[in-house]
């Protein structure tokens, strides 16, 4: 991306030698411009905290300008530490901070949250630069003006925000960006509606109040419309005819009317084929929040869930909840390796009934709303409001206070809060922490950039490390996977490594949506 490559090459012309970067997405035209340039050299480290102080160490060696290369969301949020630091001890840094572009912003999309001037008084300078603009004069006049500032007296850190379109990775070849969609959209309380449609969707992400749960669901069953829930809605603990369970790994009819009850949903597959096919698509929160990254709603109305059910009629047309049942099939195929899904799979048979599940970012939070249906748990859980590997496992630990709390956790995650866990020595209830230890981040396997050359270091950052030692530093009891249901009889907090890998996961994934969208109805 020319924009990425003019900010970078501007920095390396006025003597930036150092680029510390944490693995994500969002900043992928940064990283790749860096590594790409000849006159930089680049530091890898999963933590944006530990990277933040480790590119300190540099610009306080060196008195030069460090620059410091994080994705968006939390991962900006963990810098703040080393840039207040930079700030009282005049230390110069460059924090090139990835964001969304504009109209993905204030809409929910995922990690994506006001990161502009989020430093305020930390830093001598700040800039939000524009997602696209073919002005190659005030890019480098921009990181120029943030160079200076970085050397006024006093020093100190500067943040430059850069907001990417996708694609962000396009191997030898220029893109093409589309122009942004604008749409206006009435939000209104809940009044008694009454669509013409029979064939209706419902969508339910995790709800503001769960107690509204149910009522959504007689709503789906009076209209006998289908229903595609997160599994951080806990749906699927009262299972339900019109619950599509599946509905990831099918062909999906097309519906008139779509209502999406809750948060945005972790399936991105769901969100595309909306953002395809366009229905008439109503989000209904209590809150006034947008929630449209894909800028397809066509309306809001602001009420309790449960105040709307008992509101709202359309018709209902036997066939339409069929012609969904028909292909909602489990995609299981039998293979020969024990992937993540496996796991999950097996987890879903042990899992303690009286247990809360914790679902890290990552891999974690997706192969548990594919894979992870126990018959009964005390609720699903997972932080996707920004949707950051940092402090999984110290939330896992806040959650146990009120129950006992199983975490399933990426080992990039697990290591970007490993000082969080003596945690699980205090907690009231026992947590099993099980550390899905594919070595490296297994999600970036899913996206193109496992193309790159780069991948194995700057994306997956991978490693050989095990977890054992970090438990047994904190006294904590260790296991292996198969250990499971002993560890559950136990009682007591533990943490068990799964040892898997990230490619086979892929694989496996890919292999299951082939085989499902070729099957017969
Ligand atoms: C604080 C923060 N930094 C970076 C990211 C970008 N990111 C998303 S998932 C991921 C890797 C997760 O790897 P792991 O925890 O090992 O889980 P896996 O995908 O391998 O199952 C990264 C770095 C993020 N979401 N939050």
């Amino acid at each position: 991306m020319k924009e990425a490559f003019w900010i970078i090459d501007q920095l390396v012309q006025q003597g930036v030698r150092h680029f510390c970067v944490a693995p994500g997405s969002r900043s992928t035209p940064l990283v790749l411009a860096a590594a790409d340039h000849r006159g930089a050299k680049i530091h890898v480290h999963y933590d944006e905290r530990g990277i933040g102080f480790y590119a300190l160490g540099i610009a306080k060696a060196t008195r030069q300008p460090a620059a410091v290369i994080a994705t968006s969301g939390t991962a900006v949020g963990n810098l703040l530490p080393s840039i207040m630091e930079a700030h009282h001890t005049c230390t110069p840094l460059i924090v090139l901070t990835s964001d969304r572009p504009a109209e993905l912003r204030d809409c929910s999309a995922n990690q994506t949250t006001d990161q502009v001037k989020i430093f305020q008084s930390f830093v001598r300078w700040q800039v939000d630069l524009p997602s696209s603009l073919d002005d190659e004069r005030y890019f480098r006049s921009a990181i120029a003006q943030g160079y200076f500032y970085t050397r006024q007296n006093p020093p100190g850190p500067v943040q430059i925000n850069c907001p990417f379109r996708e694609p962000l990775y396009v191997p030898n070849s220029s893109q093409k960006e589309g122009a942004p969609i604008h749409l206006e959209f009435p939000s209104h309380r809940a009044r008694p509606q009454k669509k013409n449609a029979s064939k209706g969707l419902v969508v339910i992400g995790r709800l503001p109040h769960p107690d509204d749960l149910h009522p959504i669901l007689e709503l789906a069953n009076r209209l006998q419309w289908p229903v595609c829930a997160d599994i951080l809605s806990n749906a699927r603990l009262f299972p339900t005819d019109e619950q599509i369970l599946h509905f990831d790994w099918m062909e999906k009819p097309t519906p008139e009317l779509v209502l999406h009850f809750g948060e945005r949903v972790t399936s991105k597959r769901l969100l595309e084929w909306l953002k395809k096919i366009k229905p008439e698509y109503i989000h209904v929160s209590p809150w006034p929040v947008l929630q449209d990254s894909g800028r397809i709603l066509t309306g809001r109305v602001q009420a309790d869930a449960t105040e709307f059910c008992a509101n709202f009629e359309a018709s209902s047309d036997p066939k339409w909840l069929l012609s969904w049942k028909e292909l909602d099939r489990d995609p299981w195929i039998d293979d020969s390796s024990f992937t993540e899904a496996h796991a999950m799979r097996s987890l879903s048979g042990i899992l303690a009934s009286d247990y809360g599940v914790f679902l890290a970012n990552g891999m974690p939070i997706r192969d548990g709303d594919h894979f992870l249906f126990p018959k009964k748990c005390r609720g699903f859980f997972g932080n996707r409001g920004l949707s950051g590997i940092d402090g999984n496992i110290a939330t896992i630990a806040g959650l146990a206070e009120e129950m006992p709390l199983l975490g399933f956790i990426g080992d990039q995650a697990c290591l970007h809060d490993l000082n969080s866990l003596p945690l699980l020595k205090k907690t009231k209830h026992p947590v099993v922490l099980i550390v899905s230890n594919n070595f490296g981040g297994g999600i970036f396997s899913h996206l193109p950039i496992s193309a790159s050359p780069h991948f194995e270091t700057l994306f997956a950052a991978a490693h050989s490390w095990r977890f054992e030692k970090a438990a047994q530093m904190f006294d904590l009891p260790y296991f292996g996977f198969d250990a499971l249901p002993k560890v559950f009889e136990a009682g007591q907090s533990a943490v068990v490594e799964l040892i898997t890998d990230r490619v086979e996961n892929y694989k496996y994934q890919k292999k299951l949506s082939t085989a499902c969208l070729r099957a017969p109805a």
